[in-house]
């Protein structure tokens, strides 16, 4: 049985949107319909000799079963086993996948043809997955967003850091000197101080993986190679709220976006976050930073995993003003240096174990190295795939980057255990937020990216009836919210980042184990335990933060709990107290892809690809597709040329592909890329 939307589609589409090719080919992937979970998926796979490659993109229920049996391309539908899968009552509809022809815009084949002849362009693996040798199975998509001419141009980032090898030949190219700055040395050159051990060579490093020049015969390609990139030199000195303000505030006017790759100690037992100043500098950077727009700055989410640390108790990764961004390694795998938390917007590659590689970039004394790791690396390279971003479109305000890198970062093979599909359709993590990079998927978005609508802030009211914590017990507390949906013109009904400020006294911090979980259930883990967090100092006005509510609705019931397990260390009849909480919901009042004033009348058949099936696309297509539904309709005439097939403008070029239909309803679209695999 076809689904509904399935059905409606085929009603919809006219033969001449249909696959042109007069051999249907056959691929060895099939598109299956399993409403019992990914439980029975996996079953059904495993009992008929599939390999079960997952969900589908967001679209819940279908899953992407592969056959390595069946010959790669074939003319002939596959019979046998598989129409057994097809006859299992718990399979509700199956597809063998047919190829379809290619169109430009994933031509893959011409990725490959891209070439530089920088000398360690071939090392750079994390830009080249879809070799066939490549470990990386899922790219991040930089070359496909540079074919599409997005390379940076115009836009300016500065690495906050340890100081820039200004002169570095792959680095003097797009180096900027107004988008620098000494703030330990006073003056207006954040050249590194050189020592025997080459102690400050990170912030060199990192301004390469950004902006290294390409194709000059040097060292590597940075991700954004036509952008303009300076340094900031403030950590190589007593690092104070002043000095960190006033980096976090160097020409907010000039500066695009910020990125740095430090933070409180990563020993585990820290909780720390900006200062007054340096919050005030945040501030001032979203609210009139970029004329306005608001600056963006990019954070690495923490190194300190070994050490069981948690970043949600780095307050600079976990304000709602940073971008947060985690690692994982070639393989996929969780790095041993990754720290966890709600706060994590996306994940990049970067290094991992022993025997998988690090990254490649420019070094201190005019080298290159193959030795960067860690999440350092991590944010400069979403500062360079931002940058591509606000070429396609300048006007993208510090909130619309992170609903893009919400909307197209995709969970694909990274390993976590916890991967859940919120209450709005989108899988997350505590390792990954919202899974890899898609520069592409940004640079697309971006493109077309209507501004999101104004951000409104409600604040809960406060719980301050006090609550003891015993050892071994869960507390829950619940509180309903309409969400400011009366008062002072700050109702939110869409989410985007959500905030519980707490207040605890505890004997030892590191015993306590916090969780929020939404009204559509969606629950954020705020704290973990930390083995080496033996401090009795609580908790005192600490705002935790989570984006794995995204998009959902704000109003109902929320609750707050908290798991004290304590260690041995501790004398277990010692008890902590909740003495107060506050819940601080961020969000829009209107959906923000799709206002209310806009017109949803018409969609029409994209030129994508959806030849190989591959889950990370599904979410894209779903976004375009979603973007076109809201194109205003064009009501005049069409070009003799469009015949019977409609357009949205009075050019030959403006004719639709297919013969126009109305939606009958905007989620129509949401199935389309599904019907058309
Ligand atoms: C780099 O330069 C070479 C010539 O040295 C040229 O053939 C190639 O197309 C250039 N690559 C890019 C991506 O521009
Ligand atoms: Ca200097
Ligand atoms: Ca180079
Ligand atoms: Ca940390
Ligand atoms: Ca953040």
């Amino acid at each position: 049985m076809l689904p509904l939307a399935g059905a409606l589609l085929l009603l919809l589409l006219p033969p001449a949107c249909l696959a042109s090719n007069p051999r249907t080919v056959y691929s060895n992937h099939w598109a299956v319909r399993v409403p019992g979970g990914p439980e029975v998926a996996a079953e059904l796979a495993a009992k008929y000799g599939y390999l079960n490659l997952g969900q589908i993109g967001n679209l819940e229920n279908y899953y992407h079963f592969y056959h390595s049996k069946t010959v790669k391309r074939s003319t002939l539908s596959s019979r046998g086993t598989h129409s057994f899968l097809g006859m299992d009552p718990k399979v509700e509809w199956v597809q063998q996948q047919e190829v379809k022809k290619r169109v430009k815009r994933h031509a893959r084949t011409d990725l490959n043809l891209m070439y530089f002849n920088d000398p360690i362009w071939s090392n750079m693996w994390y830009l080249h997955c879809t070799d066939k040798s490549s470990r990386c199975r899922s790219e991040m998509n930089v070359m496909a967003a540079w074919q599409r001419g997005y390379t940076g141009k115009n836009v300016v980032i500065s690495i906050l850091d340890d100081g820039v090898e200004r002169n570095h030949p792959d680095l003097i190219q797009n180096y900027d000197p107004f988008a620098s700055y000494d703030v330990n040395g006073e003056d207006q050159d954040p050249s590194p101080r050189y020592d025997a051990n080459n102690e400050n060579k990170h912030g060199t490093r990192c301004a390469g993986e950004v902006a290294a020049a390409a194709n000059n015969s040097y060292c590597i390609v940075g991700i954004a190679y036509n952008a303009r990139i300076g340094g900031i030199r403030m950590l190589d000195g007593d690092v104070t709220d002043l000095v960190e303000a006033k980096s976090l505030g160097i020409r907010p006017d000039y500066i695009d976006i910020y990125s740095a790759s430090w933070g409180p100690d990563d020993d585990g037992k820290t909780v720390d976050g900006p200062g007054p100043l340096a919050r005030k500098a945040f501030e001032d950077g979203i609210k009139k930073g970029r004329k306005g727009l608001g600056s963006i700055f990019v954070w690495a989410s923490g190194n300190g995993g070994r050490e069981g640390d948690y970043c949600s108790c780095d307050g600079y990764t976990n304000s709602i003003y940073t971008i947060s961004i985690s690692s994982t390694t070639e393989n996929g795998y969780k790095p041993w240096y990754l720290e966890e938390c709600s706060s994590t917007l996306a994940t990049t590659y970067s290094s991992g174990a022993f025997y998988e590689r690090k990254i490649v970039t420019t070094d201190l004394r005019q080298r290159c190295t193959d030795d960067h790791t860690g999440t350092s690396v991590s944010a400069p390279m979403v500062a360079g795939i931002i940058a591509l971003a606000l070429e396609a479109n300048p006007l993208l305000n510090w909130r619309d980057v992170q609903h893009l890198l919400v909307k197209t970062s995709r969970s694909v093979h990274l390993r976590a255990p916890d991967w859940r599909t919120n209450g709005a359709g989108r899988k997350v993590s505590h390792l990954y937020g919202f899974g890899l990079v898609d520069a592409e998927g940004m640079v697309v978005e971006a493109k077309k990216w209507r501004t999101v609508p104004s951000q409104h802030v409600c604040v809960g009211a406060s719980d301050r009836r006090p609550r003891f914590i015993r050892a071994d017990q869960l507390i829950r507390t619940t509180t309903q919210t309409n969400a400011c949906a009366d008062s002072s013109g700050q109702y939110v009904a869409y989410l985007e980042h959500v905030v519980v400020r707490v207040s605890i006294s505890h004997p030892r911090r590191g015993d306590l184990q916090i969780h929020l979980v939404s009204p559509s259930g969606t629950k954020s883990q705020l704290l973990a335990r930390r083995t080496f967090d033996y401090s009795n100092e609580g908790f005192k006005n600490w705002e935790f933060m989570t984006v794995h509510c995204w998009g959902e609705k704000a109003e109902g019931e929320w609750m707050l709990e908290i798991h004290d397990i304590p260690s041995q260390l501790r004398n277990p009849e010692t008890q902590g107290k909740l003495k107060e909480w506050t819940l601080i919901l961020y969000g829009t009042s209107e959906h923000p892809y799709h206002p209310v004033t806009v017109q949803h009348s018409r969609s029409r058949m994209l030129d994508i690809s959806t030849t190989d099936l591959e889950p990370s696309k599904a979410a894209l297509f779903h976004s375009q597709l979603e973007f076109v539904e809201e194109e205003d309709e064009y009501s005049g005439p069409c070009h003799p040329e469009c015949g019977n097939r409609g357009c949205d403008g009075p050019s030959e070029e403006q004719c639709l592909n297919c013969v126009h239909y109305s939606l009958g309803s905007v989620k129509t679209g949401r199935y389309y890329d599904v019907g058309s695999l």
